[in-house]
């Protein structure tokens, strides 16, 4: 038994990548050169920078994840090119091992796991079997409101399950959210889990989202990138992609928020299959995406499709492949500033708003610009808390304010989809 103990203990240690020494950097170039130069670094593979946001703005700050080997090379070189930066995250293991305390030490508390979704603890994160038995029971406990579709499997075959909430009628006009397409984004799941459980609890008294419900259908994939999210419990906290191999290359996986067919293969991606942002070999090459896609296609009537990533703190519409305005940009503009003001009224927390190339970076093969070229109108992407003070790695007990704000501005969108029909 000791035995047994110290092997799952020596598992646990050392199966486990780990995050020691490593630091967020948050680089601000000045001009064009010095982006060059930012860029360049993040060409060089062997000092294995993970950038957390891309490099494509003036003035706009790029965070990357610097492992030590290469922390004074790269403070060096900044500093040899007069590119200003700061470190946001010291100890990026410190906040791994914090959040995996917090977690441990939620579960021993609870003794049995929930017996129900009221038991259910939202303000800790939670394991993919976690999540996927909270959907079986809220099904169970609201058979006439709530159920489950699969839509298809992942790469290493697990279900992409899809909680559809209906009030009845068949053809209903829809609405779609989606969380945790990128695995390491914990703070999106865990809000996804509390927005199922906010629209049952909803349904019948708030009168918004009433109406919204006996006129519309929600759907809402919480674990849009299952295989992604298992791998950030069991091996890497980091890991964002799909877990796809790639023929061909030591490294896996897809973003597979570059992977849809908009501006596929354009600026704004990688065709490297070691990067963060790397395509894939073909659009909806990656399960994970072609599942809904398909649905999608097959429903034939969604009318909001949302998209909800983190960090950063920012409310997002089409375009990211290109700097073209989508054809209601005014409309959604106008839209996301409603949205973006009912969000903050609850804790003050500020948002930018705009399309996506605008207002974070280029980025190609992206979700909304897919589905707003289906055409969805009301299109939209989140990037929820924090700015980077935590990035990634948002504690546990910001995870309820986080969904109830967050809840305020999809409310926002929705409830302007029911009320413009078209
Ligand atoms: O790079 C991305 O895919 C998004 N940022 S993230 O840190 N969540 O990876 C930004 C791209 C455009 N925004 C969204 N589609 N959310
Ligand atoms: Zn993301």
């Amino acid at each position: 038994m000791r035995g047994l103990i110290a092997f799952t203990l020596l598992v646990a240690v050392f199966g486990r990548e780990t995050f020691e020494g490593h630091q967020v950097l948050r680089i601000v170039g000045r001009d064009e050169a010095q982006l060059s130069v930012v860029r360049a670094l993040g060409g060089a593979e062997e000092l294995q920078l993970d950038f957390w946001t891309d490099v494509t703005q003036v003035g706009s700050p790029v965070d990357v994840r610097v492992p030590p080997r290469s922390l004074q090379v790269v403070k060096d070189h900044l500093e040899s090119h007069g590119i200003q930066f700061s470190v946001m995250i010291r100890d990026l293991q410190a906040l791994v091992e914090e959040e995996q305390e917090e977690m441990d030490a939620a579960a021993a508390t609870r003794f049995t796991e929930a017996r129900n979704t009221d038991e259910f603890d939202y303000t800790t994160y939670h394991t993919l079997s976690e999540i996927y038995r909270f959907q079986d029971q809220l099904v169970a406990e609201n058979p006439k409101l709530v159920s489950k579709l699969t839509i298809g499997q992942s790469y290493e075959r697990r279900d992409l399950n899809v909680l559809k909430f209906s009030t009845g009628g068949t053809g209903r006009p829809a609405i779609w959210i989606d969380t945790g397409i990128h695995s390491r984004e914990w703070v999106t799941q865990a809000s996804g889990v509390w927005f199922a459980k906010k629209i049952v609890t909803d349904y019948g008294r708030d009168p918004a989202l009433t109406a919204i419900l006996d006129n519309m259908d929600i759907y809402l994939e919480t674990v849009t990138n299952p295989d992604g999210y298992a791998y950030t419990h069991s091996a890497n906290r980091m890991w964002r992609k799909t877990r796809k191999p790639n023929p061909g290359s030591r490294c896996a996986g897809v973003d597979p928020n570059r992977n849809w067919d908009a501006g596929f293969g354009g600026p704004g991606a990688s065709g490297n299959p070691c990067s963060e942002t790397y395509r894939g070999p073909g659009a909806h090459s990656e399960s994970e995406v072609r599942s809904i896609v398909d649905f999608v296609k097959r429903h034939g009537n969604f009318k909001a499709f949302v998209s909800i990533h983190s960090y950063s703190q920012m409310l997002l519409y089409p375009y990211g492949y290109t700097r073209t305005p989508a054809k209601d940009q005014a409309e959604l503009h106008s839209l996301a500033k409603k949205a973006v003001s009912a969000l903050s009224s609850l804790y003050g927390t500020s948002y930018r708003y705009g399309s996506i190339i605008n207002t974070i970076y280029q980025a190609s093969g992206g979700t909304i610009d897919w589905t707003y070229n289906q055409g969805i109108k009301y299109s939209y992407t989140f990037e929820l808390r924090d700015t980077g003070r935590h990035g990634f790695l948002l504690p546990a007990n910001q995870i309820v304010p986080t969904a109830q704000e967050t809840w305020l501005a999809l409310m926002a969108i929705m409830d302007h989809t029911h009320k413009n029909p078209y």
